[in-house]
C-alpha cells in the first residue's frame, strides 16, 4: 500500500552555476542549529572538498538534514556546473520536490534550463526561490515572468505550472513572499517547504526496496550507498539482496546504516520508507543497483549513468625533470589511484592503451577530468596528460559528433569578432539579439541595454578552448555558456580550432631576464627569468602558427664597455601562467601537460628538436 509520510520532505536544490544554492543550504543548517559550530565553521560549509572552497563551486551532490516544526526536511545540494550536471540528475530520484534558484539579476540560465526539464520529466513539483534580492540591479519580477516563460517552454504540466514563488537573500539568511517586506529569517521558505513539497510516498509494509543513486568511500566503513528507502525498512545486520544492474543477485550483509543530521551521517540500527540513507557492508555497490528484500527481491526502475564526452591520457612523466617533485610517479600508483577513483568517480571511464605507461582516462568534461589531475598531484602524483579529446560514437555506419549549445552574452562593439571566431569552430548562428529596454525602462535581468545576447550550435571540438579565447579578444567582457545539446554527423571542415604555434625552450638550463628581453618579442611569454627549464619544454606562445626554438637562457655578455643598449633597464612583460585548466586548452596534440605537485609544465611531446621535426614532416 502507498501512503505518504509527513514527518520528511526530501528536496533537491537545482541551479545555475553560482545562483547561491549552496549558500542557501549554509543559511537552512544555521538558522537550525543543525550543526553544532556551525557559526565557527564559516562560508559555504558543504562545499566541504578542497578544491570546491578553492574553485568556488560545488563538484559532487551532497546530503545534508534540518528539522523544521518537527518535520526532517532531507536536503540534497546540487552542482550548477554543466560537468556535473549528471550528478544532479541522478539525485534527483532520491526527492520528492524541488527547489529551483534563480538569481535575481540573471534569471533563468542555461543550465537552469537543464536541470529543471530534467526535474519536470521526473513529475516534480518546484518551489521556485529568486534569490539575490539583495542585489541592486535585482530585478524580481522580470526574473519571476522569464522563469515562468521557461516552466511553459518545457511543457511543464497544469500542476508543475503552478509553482509556489518566494524571494531571498541567501548571504544575508532572509525569505519573504512579498518582495516590498524583505523578511527577517527563512522561516517562510521552511513553512513553504513542508506545506508545498510533497510528503515522501511510501510502502512501509512492503519488503525493503532502496535505488542506490550516490556512492561514497568511508576509510572505516568502505564504500557507502546512498538511496532513498522506497518500500519497506532496513535493519543494521540484515541480509539483503543486491540486484545488479544486469539483474544478477548477490546477498550481502548490511553491517551499518547511516542517516544525516545537519552535515554529519549518524549511524542508526533501523531506517523505514521515505528516509535518505547510506548503506554498508556491501562491497561492489554502484549505482543503478536496488538493494532489496532477500527473500522478495524486487528491482527499481534503474537510472542511467551519463556516457564520457571527453578523453585523455594519464601517462607516467617522462620529462628530464621527472621524479623531482613527486613520490607516487610509477605506472603501477597510477593505475591503482585510478581503480580507486572508479569506485565512487560515477562517470569516469579507464582503460588500457598500447602504452604500458598511459591509460586513456574519460569524463564527463574538461573540468570533471581536470578537477581528478589536480587531485593527485596534491597527493604527491607526478603525470603527463594528453589534450582533452571530444568523444565521438557511430550511428548507422555514421561518425557522430557532440554538439554544444552556446550562449555568448557581449556588448555589441565585439559582434564582428565573435562570428568571426565562432564561424572557424564551425558554430552556426541560432539567434542574435539586442537586448532592449524593457516598457518599465529597466531591461531584462543578467543583461545590459543594447548588449548582444548570441546564441550558437556548435560541436563540442570547437567550443574546447573558445571561453579563453574570447576572453582575451573581448578584453574581459565576453560571458559564455556552454551546455551539451546532442550527437550530429562530424563536422569535417573543422580542422584544429586552437591551432597555435609555441615557443619551445631550446637548451636546458634556467631562463634569464636578457634572453626573455629578446624572446618576448616572438609571442607571449609562459615563464619569467629564473625558471628551470629543458630542451622542448614549451615556453611560450609563438604569434605566428608555427613552432619555434627560442633561447630563453642565454646571459648577457660580460663586458668592460658600458653600452646604451645593454644597460637599458630589462622591461619584461608579466607571463602569462599557465595553470592546469589554460593549459589543458591551449596544447596541441604533439604537446602535453606535465603535472607535479608543485609544478605545470607544458612540453612538446617529442622533446628532442631533430627528431621532432622529423615526426613533423610526416
Ligand atoms: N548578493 C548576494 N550574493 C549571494 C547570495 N547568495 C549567494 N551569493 C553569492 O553568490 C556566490 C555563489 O554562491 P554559491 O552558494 O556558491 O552558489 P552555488 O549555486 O552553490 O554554485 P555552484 O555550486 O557552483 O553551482 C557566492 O559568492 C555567494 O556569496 C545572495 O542572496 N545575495
Ligand atoms: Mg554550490
Amino acid at each position: 500500500m502507498t501512503d505518504r509520510r509527513q514527518d520528511i520532505r526530501n528536496i533537491a536544490i537545482i541551479a545555475h552555476v553560482d545562483h547561491g544554492k549552496t549558500t542557501l543550504v549554509d543559511a537552512m543548517l544555521k538558522q537550525t542549529h543543525s550543526a553544532r559550530n556551525v557559526e565557527a565553521m564559516g562560508e559555504l560549509i558543504m562545499d566541504s572538498m578542497d578544491q570546491e572552497r578553492e574553485r568556488g563551486i560545488t563538484i559532487k551532490a551532497k546530503n545534508a538534514s534540518v528539522v523544521y516544526d518537527g518535520v526532517k526536511i532531507n536536503i540534497v545540494d546540487t552542482p550548477g556546473h554543466a560537468d556535473f550536471g549528471g550528478e544532479v540528475e541522478r539525485t534527483l530520484r532520491m526527492a520528492d520536490g524541488v527547489l529551483l534558484l534563480v538569481d535575481a539579476k540573471e534569471g533563468p540560465m542555461p543550465q537552469t534550463k537543464f536541470v529543471l526539464r530534467k526535474a519536470l520529466e521526473l513529475g516534480l513539483n518546484a518551489v521556485v526561490v529568486i534569490n539575490k534580492i539583495d542585489k541592486p540591479d535585482a530585478d524580481p519580477d522580470e526574473a519571476v515572468n522569464k522563469t515562468f516563460d521557461l516552466f511553459s517552454h518545457l511543457n511543464a504540466t497544469h500542476e508543475q505550472l503552478d509553482f509556489p514563488i518566494i524571494f531571498t537573500s541567501a548571504v544575508a539568511g532572509t525569505a519573504t513572499l512579498d518582495i516590498a517586506n524583505p523578511g527577517t529569517d527563512l522561516k517562510p521558505l521552511f513553512e513553504m517547504i513542508i506545506e508545498k513539497v510533497s510528503a515522501p510516498e511510501v510502502k512501509a509494509n512492503d519488503p525493503l526496496q532502496l535505488l542506490v543513486l550516490a556512492l561514497m568511500y568511508d576509510n572505516y566503513k568502505g564504500k557507502l550507498g546512498i538511496g532513498k528507502i522506497a518500500a519497506g525498512k532496513i535493519t543494521k545486520g540484515q541480509l539483503i539482496a543486491e540486484i545488479k544492474v544486469d539483474g544478477t543477485i548477490v546477498k550481502s550483509k548490511v553491517t551499518d546504516i547511516m542517516i544525516y543530521e545537519g552535515l554529519k551521517q549518524v549511524a542508526v540500527n533501523e531506517a523505514t520508507a521515505g528516509e535518505i540513507i547510506a548503506v554498508a557492508g556491501i562491497a561492489n555497490v554502484s549505482i543503478g543497483e536496488t538493494l532489496a528484500d532477500a527473500e522478495n527481491p524486487v528491482a527499481l526502475p534503474p537510472v542511467e549513468v551519463d556516457q564520457p564526452t571527453v578523453q585523455m591520457t594519464f601517462g607516467v612523466n617522462t620529462s628530464p625533470f621527472a621524479g623531482k617533485d613527486g613520490k607516487l610517479v610509477t605506472s603501477r600508483q597510477i593505475h591503482a589511484r585510478l581503480m580507486k577513483e572508479l569506485e565512487t568517480n560515477v562517470a569516469l571511464r579507464v582503460e588500457d592503451t598500447d602504452n604500458d605507461n598511459a591509460f586513456l582516462v574519460s569524463g564527463r568534461g574538461e573540468l570533471h577530468l581536470a578537477v581528478l589531475i589536480e587531485q593527485m598531484r596534491r597527493e604527491g602524483f607526478e603525470l603527463q596528460v594528453s589534450q582533452p579529446q571530444v568523444i565521438m560514437h557511430e550511428k548507422d555506419g555514421q561518425k557522430m559528433e557532440p554538439y554544444e549549445l552556446v550562449t555568448i552574452d557581449v556588448p555589441s562593439e565585439f559582434q564582428g569578432i565573435i562570428i568571426e571566431e565562432c564561424g572557424q569552430r564551425k558554430g552556426s548562428l541560432l539567434s542574435m539579439d539586442t537586448t532592449p529596454i524593457t516598457a518599465k525602462g529597466g531591461t531584462p535581468p543578467g543583461a545590459v541595454a543594447g548588449e548582444l545576447h548570441i546564441e550558437y550550435d556548435m560541436p563540442t571540438r570547437g567550443v574546447i578552448g573558445l571561453k579563453s579565447s574570447l576572453m582575451t579578444k573581448c578584453r574581459g567582457q565576453a560571458m559564455v555558456n556552454h551546455l551539451f545539446n546532442k550527437y550530429e554527423p562530424f563536422q569535417p571542415d573543422l580542422i584544429n580550432a586552437n591551432r597555435h604555434g609555441s615557443l619551445i625552450a631550446f637548451e636546458n638550463g634556467q631562463s634569464t631576464g636578457y634572453a626573455l628581453d629578446t624572446a618576448q618579442e616572438r609571442g607571449s611569454l609562459f615563464i619569467g627569468p629564473g625558471v628551470e627549464v629543458y630542451a622542448g619544454m614549451v615556453v611560450g606562445q609563438n604569434s605566428r602558427d608555427e613552432d619555434m626554438e627560442i633561447n630563453v637562457c642565454k646571459e648577457k655578455k660580460l663586458s668592460n664597455m658600458r653600452s646604451k643598449a645593454s644597460d637599458a633597464a630589462i622591461l619584461l612583460a608579466p607571463p602569462r601562467e599557465m595553470g592546469l585548466e589554460l593549459g589543458l586548452e591551449y596544447i596541441g596534440p604533439d604537446e602535453f601537460v606535465e603535472v607535479t605537485p608543485h609544478a605545470i609544465r607544458l612540453r612538446k611531446r617529442i622533446l628532442e628538436s631533430n627528431e621532432r621535426k622529423r615526426a613533423g614532416k610526416v
